[in-house]
């Protein structure tokens, strides 16, 4: 029995037989050798990447795989992987193959996780930085997102532009793709002011002034739709001396350097008549029935002078109703050149109007015989056009002189009378009664207002 070690493959053994006598005789057969034995193949550890620049995936020659552990009993012939040209985002694997030329095979599997790191990209819409007026209504035109790999994406802004103050403000815009990339862009809003204030005048133009008389510009007022009022600077000069025409500009800034200017011409005109105006006389009315007041008319006012028409304005207006008392009332006359001249008067309105009384029984009569004598218990009213608490008085119908009084509206008291009584008024016990009276005849009850006004005497 022999035994050696043959190596891979188809060896031949020859073998030689030989006697003493030097004869030989020869033969051979093969020992082959097979190689089964694949090689032992270990992948390289799992690898992650992110996604090439602006790529939603990345190139297979950007990947590092790492080397492979392999070895065979016999030698490795080949290791190849087999991948593919771009990774995609997410988990891709590659195949290692080695081979050991003798027909063995190993083969191994090797993760690629592909991360996209790559944010949105943020589009703004409209221009950046955008110009807004002040006081004009503001929208935001906004922006757009897109992702490479997630398409497009929410945009979510923040930040406030108040149009109403001139200024610089910030938008911020942010988006987010699915992998968590966070993108933000913003834009400046400036609110800015371009309109100039709006200058009115006070009074005519052109305005007319007579020559010789102080001239003072009535001026004018300036309103910015940004700023709101702005002060009036005037500037120019008039000769009320040298009849002519003269130029008075105003000029308003506002506060973002926009300027306004206005003119005015004067006109200095000699020999015109002073503007003047005579009030009427006070005028003197009743009250109208049944009110604390009356509707009054009286006279226009008289003009004279004055340059162009002239228009008489008074206030209260004739035909107004006016309280009772003493009203005053006020006219103004404006000539076209708008000089005015004013006077005022009276509309005394007199309450002429007398209360008017009554008194209710709050009990029946009683009569009584020694001496005879009824008695009545009664309440006091009396209602009048302006005085809300007239004074009531009582008296008797036989009881020449005699009044008992002042007496208020409610007040409750008890009447004493007949023939031969005494007349007389006494505080009684009883608090609830303001007076017991005592006289002649029938009760009479009357009744005067703060104005002075008495009513008749009535039973
Ligand atoms: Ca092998
Ligand atoms: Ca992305
Ligand atoms: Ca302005
Ligand atoms: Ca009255």
């Amino acid at each position: 029995m022999f035994r050696r070690n043959f190596p891979v493959g188809t060896n031949i053994v020859s073998c030689t037989a030989t006697d003493s006598a030097g004869n030989a005789a020869t033969c051979s057969f093969k020992v082959t050798v097979q190689d089964r034995e694949p090689p032992v193949l270990v992948c390289p550890p799992d690898v992650t990447v992110n996604t090439d620049p602006g790529q939603c995936g990345v190139a297979f020659n950007h990947v590092s795989l790492g080397a492979p552990s392999v070895s065979d009993n016999c030698g490795v012939a080949s290791v190849v992987v087999r991948t593919r040209i771009r990774f995609g985002v997410g988990t891709s694997t590659v195949t290692w193959v080695a081979t050991d030329g003798n027909g063995n095979g190993a083969q191994c599997l090797q993760k690629v996780t592909v991360v996209d790191v790559e944010p949105p990209v943020i589009t703004l819409v409209g221009a950046n930085p955008l110009a807004v007026e002040c006081h004009t209504t503001f929208t935001d035109p906004g922006a757009t997102a897109d992702d490479i790999c997630a398409g497009a994406v929410a945009v979510t802004s923040s930040g406030n532009v108040d149009v109403n103050t001139p200024g610089s403000y910030t938008i911020t815009y942010s988006a987010t793709d699915p992998s968590g990339n966070t993108a933000t862009a913003t834009r400046t809003v400036n609110v800015v002011d371009s309109v100039a204030p709006i200058i009115a005048l006070n009074g005519a133009n052109p305005l007319i002034v007579p020559c010789h008389v102080p001239f003072t510009d009535p001026g004018a007022t300036a309103t910015d739709a940004c700023a709101g009022s702005v002060s009036v600077s005037a500037s120019g000069t008039v000769d009320v001396n040298t009849p002519g025409d003269y130029a008075l500009t105003y000029s308003a800034t506002d506060p973002s350097g926009n300027t306004a200017t206005a003119t005015r011409t004067v006109s200095v005109v000699c020999g015109t008549p002073t503007l003047a105006i005579t009030c009427p006389p006070d005028v003197n009315v009743s009250n109208d029935p049944g009110q604390c007041s009356a509707v009054a008319n009286y006279p226009a006012p008289v003009v004279s002078g004055g340059i162009g028409s002239v228009t008489v304005v008074c206030n209260p207006p004739s035909g107004s109703s006016f309280p009772v008392g003493t009203n005053v009332v006020n006219c103004t006359a404006t000539d076209s050149a708008g000089n005015t001249a004013t006077c005022s008067f009276n509309v005394v309105v007199n309450d002429t109007e007398a209360p008017v009384p009554s008194m209710v029984a709050t009990a029946p009569p009683v009569r009584y015989q020694n001496p005879p004598r009824v008695v009545n218990r009664v309440q006091l009213f009396a209602t009048d056009n302006c005085d809300p608490d007239p004074f009531i008085y009582i008296g008797g119908s036989q009881s020449q002189g005699f009044v008992a009084g002042p007496f208020h509206r409610g007040d409750k008291v008890t009447l004493i009378h007949g023939p031969n009584l005494t007349p007389g008024s006494r505080k009684p016990r009883d608090p609830n009664i303001a007076a017991e009276i005592t006289f002649n005849g029938d009760p009479l009850i009357w009744s005067a207002d703060s104005a002075g006004n008495v009513s008749a005497k009535v039973r």
